[in-house]
């Protein structure tokens, strides 16, 4: 992991779940870290946890942390995410589009346009559009990693799950023709692709129905956040000349989206 010290990584939905999990990991490694999130009370808490594993792992170079308050969805904000940057963390070294959620169960022909345009805004234009101001810096440096947060949802849909499913096959699309128009560059792209993990995802999906979000764990172990971190940070920690292109990772009693056993 010494290859983490020292290096920028901007984290996007970096306030929970996956991303606040990856922010303290790299920090741990002695990453420096921008962290951007919508909710920047969360994200400050995140910074705190994130500045303690820096200073617990003894290391001297690196860790230095700024926030930034910054809805991925929200043009304008994304136009003016550079000039937030701290002149010292300009440099971004890895970019992890992690922003991202789903917002009910609902069957198509009932699903509220609400609902459907905030999971396309912020799953796939956000991701586009911050990935876009990154792709020009590390083409203009020949360096650079774009991690993409896919999901088992973005390789196999499933009844319910129509427009989050959507979301994450154009992150995968995206992301696949992405790396095949760097090919000539240095400049490495990665999708991660987790199956069920705990965090405030489920909450969010049911709206705020803890149960109905409980029972989605019921009966079977679900990653944490930390396990997905763990790849994420793995993915970022190889040698230059290697590309992690996929990384799909499940719960080991879950098969596929539809396909888990609950009886152990
Ligand atoms: C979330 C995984 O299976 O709930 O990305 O769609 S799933």
């Amino acid at each position: 992991t010494s290859r983490l010290v020292g290096k920028t990584v901007l984290i996007t939905g970096a306030s929970a779940g996956i991303g606040a999990a990856t922010a303290v990991l790299f920090a741990k490694g002695g990453s420096n870290l921008i962290l951007v999130a919508r909710r920047i009370h969360p994200l400050k808490i995140v910074a705190e946890e994130a500045a303690a594993a820096y200073k617990a792992s003894g290391l001297t170079e690196g860790g230095k942390i700024a926030t930034i308050q910054l809805d991925v969805a929200d043009k304008a904000q994304v136009a003016s995410l550079l000039d937030k940057i701290p002149q010292d963390l300009r440099n971004v070294d890895v970019l992890v589009n992690n922003a991202g959620f789903a917002h009910g169960v609902d069957k198509v022909g009932s699903i509220t346009d609400a609902d459907i345009d905030a999971m396309f805004a912020t799953n796939v234009v956000g991701l586009i559009s911050i990935t876009q101001l990154f792709v020009r810096e590390f083409k203009a440096r020949g360096a650079g990693h774009i991690i993409n947060l896919g999901s088992v949802a973005g390789r196999e849909a499933y009844p319910g799950g129509s427009i989050y499913c959507a979301t994450k096959h154009a992150v995968r699309a995206f992301t696949e023709a992405l790396r095949k128009e760097l090919v000539d560059t240095k400049i490495r792209i990665t999708e991660v692709q987790p199956g069920m993990v705990e965090t405030e995802f489920s909450v969010i999906r049911f709206r705020g129905d803890k149960s109905a979000a409980d029972k989605v764990y019921e009966g079977i172990q679900p990653l944490v956040a930390e396990d997905v971190a763990e790849e994420i940070v793995w993915a970022a920690a190889r040698p230059p000349h290697v590309n992690i292109a996929e990384l799909f990772v499940l719960p080991v009693n879950q098969a596929s989206a539809t396909l888990e056993y609950r009886g152990n």
